[in-house]
């Protein structure tokens, strides 16, 4: 690899993705791929925090693979590979579990959200999966980490982590920075504007999911929840049309007063309209290249294989010196 810094990113398999997703991450790996040395992972082993259906969870891997090469990261610039493919992850989550406190984890908002989501499945994992994340990250060295902005805790946490391992232990890891773009860091539900849009509503028409085709987009954006008056402005009293407002300039790279401006004396209906009408141009495109790569499960395979190989040569060197500061004995081979 070039000498570049290292940026790191994962995405879960746990369902179609949505413009959510796109806006806060897939957009940024792009953006990014060419100024770093960027890991991209599937992070099929944190989607088992949350019951899943393995034939599903098999093909939204697959789906996962093609939708991050049609967003366009180059497998040739970039590592493209499933977490479960490089065992180091796992091995490091287990070291780093022994200098994290429960206390820690048991306060993190996303877990707190999904034991009330999943009250009949809170399991070790869904609490322990900061922890995952951190080994991710930290097993490559990483200094970039571009996420939604839904993950700045359990940044925070990695960060908190490696700096604990270092003080205890000597110097091991590089301590990442978060990267959360400008704009549409947080996409609101289009029927629940006060909650994240989520690829695992269970209300279909709460997000634009990035399978949708034109219709259907059209359709979804034609009912999201607006608010009572009919004035296009961004503004905290009008969660429904701010977060349009903030879909439209994050798919057209204009600004909130730009957008106010065109939108002016119009009415929702035209609004809605044009905010479908961008985010069909935008995605569309992604979709068919995302249907034809799904077509190739040879190349697919083939992609994620290269992946786990490259990636796997860089996380267990970072692996040998972190159970070598520990105190493990080295394994004799040959
Ligand atoms: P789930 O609903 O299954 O928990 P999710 O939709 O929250 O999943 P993740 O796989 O956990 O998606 O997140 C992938 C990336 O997308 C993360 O960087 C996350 O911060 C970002 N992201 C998720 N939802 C949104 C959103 N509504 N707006 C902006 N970024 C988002
Ligand atoms: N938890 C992340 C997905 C994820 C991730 C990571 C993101 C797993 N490991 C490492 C950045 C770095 C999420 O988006 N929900």
């Amino acid at each position: 690899m070039e000498d570049k810094k290292i940026l790191f990113s994962a995405i879960q398999p746990s369902g179609i993705l949505t413009i959510g997703n796109y806006l806060g991450a897939l957009r940024n790996f792009k953006k990014l791929q060419d100024d770093y040395n960027g890991v991209y992972a599937i992070a099929d082993l944190h989607t088992l925090t949350v019951k899943q259906d393995p034939a599903i969870l098999r093909k939204n891997t697959y789906e996962l693979a093609a939708l991050y090469l049609a967003c366009g990261i180059d497998p040739e610039k970039s590592i493209l590979f499933a977490q479960s493919h490089v065992s180091a992850h796992s091995e490091l989550a287990w070291v780093l579990n022994t200098i994290c406190y429960p206390g820690e984890l048991s306060r993190m908002t996303q877990f707190k959200d999904k034991s009330k989501k999943h009250e009949d499945n809170i399991n070790m994992g869904l609490m322990d999966y900061p922890v995952l994340m951190a080994a991710d990250i930290l097993l490559y060295q990483t200094e970039l980490v571009p996420i939604g902005a839904d993950q700045k805790q359990h940044l925070e946490l990695a960060r908190d982590l490696a700096i604990r391992f270092n003080n205890r232990f000597g110097e091991t890891f590089k301590i990442p920075e978060g990267y959360i773009g400008k704009s549409a860091a947080r996409v609101m539900s289009l029927a629940e504007p006060d909650r994240k849009m989520s690829k695992s509503d269970a209300n279909l028409n709460a997000f634009i999911s990035m399978d949708d085709d034109p219709a259907t987009v059209l359709r979804k954006f034609k009912r999201a929840v607006t608010d009572s008056d009919d004035k296009i402005i961004y503004s905290p009293e009008k969660p429904g049309i701010s977060n349009l407002l903030s879909i439209y300039c994050a798919f057209t790279d204009k600004t909130f007063d730009q957008a106010e401006q065109e939108f002016a004396g119009k009415g929702y209906g035209d609004f809605k309209l044009a905010v479908g009408q961008v985010v069909t141009d935008k995605i569309e495109p992604i979709r068919q290249e995302k249907n034809r790569l799904l077509n190739d499960k040879a190349y697919l395979d083939e992609v994620l294989k290269s992946g786990a190989e490259r990636a796997e040569r860089l996380a267990y060197r970072t692996l040998s010196k972190v159970y070598k500061k520990v105190g493990l004995v080295a394994r004799k081979r040959g």
